[in-house]
């Protein structure tokens, strides 16, 4: 017992040192034996960096800071990966009985029919977000897949091109990369909920667009942690945990305003539960609504209670899942980045021991307890769509799910995310309603960078900020291309990590090329004829061609603003023999 616990210690220490901590204004405590190693790890003292980001806040011209004691704040991180049969799935009879949820009814299948006229009403909205969820993990969704992308559109390149929390939430609610929002990282002084201009994001467009707003969820890092009781520019209806923010069970949840404790109500059920309730609330008029659904599920957990072991549990399911994936292999044993053979190809950051038998099992236990957790995700999807359809919205509701970022289990003997390799920036992305071809499936890059700036393309409302992403309904429409050349990024991992980047990159349709500026190393992956990422081919003369092209590329991306984010370069040439050079 105790060794499997020290496995996990073990683990998680390489998870936080790669990835840096999700902090967030939750309570958190770290015992002796998790801090201890944790505190080994330059800066990764998570208590410390909270409290030395709010002393760098206090210093802060014009912010008020209540008194008393600082919280502290919790870390975060783990996992994904693909290669699994697809698992056999009977949905209930409530879904095989009503097709007209799986397929719309007849005025549904003409809205949403291939070349259709984009309707004239502004639709509702909801969006539904998941954490750390990676794109494989799908499979242990049926109910997303068959209400969502059946009757909707699938994107299988969908991309989060700065794979953290805050930094990723902060391009949702903006369609801004880092280089233009602020948010460069969970904390500030480079990131977190305070660095972003929240008068100036998505839902206050909407609102001034005429829509009634709804969040509900993990909003960025550090919210409520200078004052619980905010509630951020643009947002009607408001639920936000304020502390406990990676408990499942025990947290407190900012309603409106008021801070509200819970125990014993299982976060995502209470998500679904409010959002029932504002459905109804808010489908009562004629004015259209935005609701932002963001899950915890499947982030690792943190727990409030004094007995806490530390912040790197596995995700919590609910009494009604725990245990029911217990028999479930970890899909990643079978893809060849898992636990990478040669790692003296990566950088010194990414090159670790290989995994042992007690990191493999803590994998899997952990790979088990997410997709179990992701089962009242699912749970929830379903009642929303249901919610809609008795509230007679559905046919007039955008849905879109995704995850802020994706995740990696085990892949190059990596856990975690924020690294620029595929199963950390691709994320699941589906879309159904109005405009949105039914049944219809995109290989085009999307990404993050374009929720904002399609949300408001579908409300009719103007973005207020110079966006760099663009609107996906033409792309899911067949009727436009989606990224060429995408920038992705990594900031720092630390509060004292100042401004620096960990890495900078681009990502094509065949490459993906990062540099990092503090040691000097490259990395270039050939991903049409390496598609796991095991070979970097940075600095191989075959490959010169490509890498300067891709360098030229990052150049005029990194400071990139609006449209000249969005330029195509077209291919990118392949690698060439010694007579072709
Ligand atoms: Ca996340
Ligand atoms: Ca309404
Ligand atoms: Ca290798």
């Amino acid at each position: 017992m105790h060794q499997r616990r020290s496995a996990v210690v073990a683990l998680c220490v390489l998870v936080a040192l790669v990835t840096g901590a999700c902090m967030s204004a939750t309570t958190s405590r770290v015992t002796a034996e998790d801090g201890g190693a944790v505190r080994s790890n330059d800066g990764l003292d998570v208590q410390t960096s909270g409290r030395s980001a709010l002393q760098s806040l206090r210093d802060r011209p014009g912010v008020q800071v209540p008194e008393g004691p600082a919280p502290a704040a919790p870390a975060d991180p783990d996992d994904p990966t693909p290669g699994h049969d697809e698992p056999q799935w009977q949905l209930s009879p409530q879904w095989a009985l009503n097709p007209e949820l799986l397929q719309g009814t007849p005025r549904f299948r003409q809205l949403t029919r291939k070349g259709a006229p984009t309707p004239g009403e502004q639709p509702n909205i909801v969006m539904i977000t998941t954490d750390d969820q990676n794109v494989n993990e799908m499979r242990w969704m049926p109910k997303t897949r068959a209400l969502l992308g059946g009757p909707g559109a699938t994107f299988s390149d969908s991309t989060s091109p700065h794979p953290l929390c805050c930094p990723a939430r902060a391009m949702t609610l903006t369609g801004q990369y880092a280089q233009n929002n602020g948010v460069r990282s969970n904390f500030w002084p480079s990131g977190g909920y305070y660095k972003l201009d929240n008068t100036n994001t998505l839902p206050v467009w909407l609102q001034d667009a005429g829509y009634e707003t709804a969040f509900m969820g993990k909003y960025l890092n550090e919210y409520g942690l200078l004052d619980p009781q905010e509630v951020p520019s643009g947002w009607d209806h408001w639920r936000s945990a304020v502390s406990g923010v990676y408990d499942y069970y025990d947290y407190a949840m900012n309603e409106d305003g008021r801070v509200e404790k819970y125990s014993d109500t299982y976060q995502t059920e209470y998500y679904a539960d409010e959002t029932e309730s504002l459905i109804a609330q808010m489908s009562a008029d004629d004015q259209p609504f935005f609701l932002w659904q963001a899950h915890l599920a499947p982030h690792t957990a943190c727990a409030a209670a004094p007995s806490n072991e530390g912040c790197w549990d596995s995700a919590t399911p609910s009494m009604s899942y725990a245990r029911s994936f217990d028999n479930v292999p970890l899909p990643q044993r079978r893809v060849p980045s898992y636990n990478e053979a040669d790692v003296s190809d990566k950088p010194q950051w990414i090159r670790r021991p290989r995994l042992g038998q007690d990191e493999e099992q803590a994998l899997t236990e952990q790979f088990q307890r997410r997709i179990e957790s992701l089962q009242d995700v699912d749970d929830a999807v379903a009642r929303t769509v249901s919610a809609l359809d008795e509230a007679g919205e559905l046919d007039d509701t955008l849905i879109i799910f995704t995850s802020d970022n994706g995740y990696l289990l085990g892949e190059h003997r990596f856990s975690g995310k924020i690294v620029g390799y595929e199963p950390s920036l691709r994320v699941p992305l589906m879309m159904r309603g109005p405009g949105v071809p039914a049944g219809s499936r995109s290989t085009e890059t999307v990404g993050t960078l374009d929720l904002a700036p399609t949300v408001a393309d579908a409300a009719g409302a103007t973005p207020g900020r110079d966006v760099d992403g663009r609107s996906i309904l033409p792309v899911a429409a067949g009727d436009a291309r989606g990224w060429d050349t995408l920038l992705i990024q990594g900031g720092p991992r630390l509060p004292k990590g100042g401004d620096e980047w960990i890495y900078r990159g681009v990502r094509t349709d065949r490459y993906t090329y990062m540099e990092y500026r503090r040691t000097g190393e490259r990395e270039l992956y050939d991903r049409r004829r390496d598609p796991h990422q095991l070979r970097n081919v940075a600095g191989d003369a075959r490959y010169a061609a490509a890498q300067a092209e891709l360098r030229r590329r990052l150049m005029a991306l990194q400071d990139c603003a609006g449209a000249d984010c969005r330029q195509r370069f077209g291919p990118v040439v392949g690698p060439q023999s010694p007579a072709q050079r």
